[in-house]
């Protein structure tokens, strides 16, 4: 059956409007709940990247994005899966209500960060998905996990579901690209613009990686012969001023806290 887009949207305002008004105070206490947890993960998350700070001179994380599904997403996703249209359902069935963006500089700062907060022992790691080591067909990356933390109520201790999603600088810079064109609506040439993308992504990953490698190189100081012998410059240590790389560390350390709509840009 074919349902007139106008139709679909005055059902679902009837059905939205309906399902606030009877469920308005416990859909709150709920929302409140996400919000908490996702304070804990946070912060969790600032702690290690300040602990890092303090150790090896450098944060692994660049910017810590948080946001919650907005009402209308929360039921729109809960009709799309076909799961029944209530408070109980949204704590059973979605398990990305509060989330979390992590973007570091390297992939392999993504992987350290993400196990040194699985490790912790009041989190439970419920779901991962790693889109970095197989990506999407259209060439996104990020590697997400669903984490189950503690929070702490008058009434006693409550597990909610926080979904952590990872990225570099260069993988979050494509997905926001990919997500804004998704709302163009009737793009022509779509296949084109899919390819173009995709041709990117793989451009991007590829930046990464050789952006990965040369800081393992300037870390270790073992620059591969061929560019010692051809070098201008004098790579030997006590020419190094490794002032500079302290620097640069601590002014990129930057969070840029929740706000409604902060992962949807
Ligand atoms: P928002 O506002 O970013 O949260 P789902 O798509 O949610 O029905 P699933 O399996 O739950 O299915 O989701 P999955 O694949 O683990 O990841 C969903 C989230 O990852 C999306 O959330 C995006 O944030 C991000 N994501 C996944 N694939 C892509 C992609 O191809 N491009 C971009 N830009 N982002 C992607 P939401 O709910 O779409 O929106």
């Amino acid at each position: 059956m074919n349902i007139d887009p106008k139709d679909k949207r005055d059902i679902f305002e009837n059905d939205r409007s309906h399902f606030m008004l009877e469920n308005a105070e416990t859909f709150l206490k709920l929302m409140s709940h996400y919000e908490c947890a996702m304070m804990e993960v946070e912060t969790k998350l600032k702690v290690l990247n300040s602990e890092f700070s303090l150790l090896y001179e450098r944060n692994p994380i660049e910017t810590i994005k948080s946001r919650l599904k907005k009402p209308a997403s929360i039921l729109e996703k809960l009709k799309r899966k076909g799961f029944p249209i209530s408070v109980e359902s949204i704590e059973e069935n979605l398990f990305d209500i509060a989330g979390i963006r992590v973007i570091c500089s390297f992939p392999e700062y993504i992987y350290a960060t993400a196990e040194l907060l699985v490790q912790q022992d009041d989190i439970h790691e419920i779901e991962r998905k790693d889109y970095i080591s197989h990506p999407k067909e259209n060439g996104y990356r990020s590697l997400h996990l669903i984490l189950e933390v503690p929070i702490f109520l008058s009434t006693g201790k409550k597990f909610v579901k926080v979904e952590v999603q990872f990225r570099t600088i260069a993988m979050d810079f494509w997905a926001s690209l990919d997500h804004k064109l998704k709302y163009k609506k009737n793009l022509e040439n779509a296949d084109y613009i899919a390819h173009q993308l995709k041709e990117c992504a793989d451009i991007i990953s590829s930046m990464d990686r050789k952006m990965q490698e040369i800081r393992s190189m300037i870390d270790s100081r073992n620059y591969p012969p061929e560019l010692m012998e051809n070098s201008d410059f004098d790579y030997g240590d006590e020419e190094y001023d490794d002032s500079y790389d302290e620097v640069s560390w601590s002014d990129s350390y930057d969070f840029v806290y929740s706000n409604d709509d902060g992962m949807s840009i």
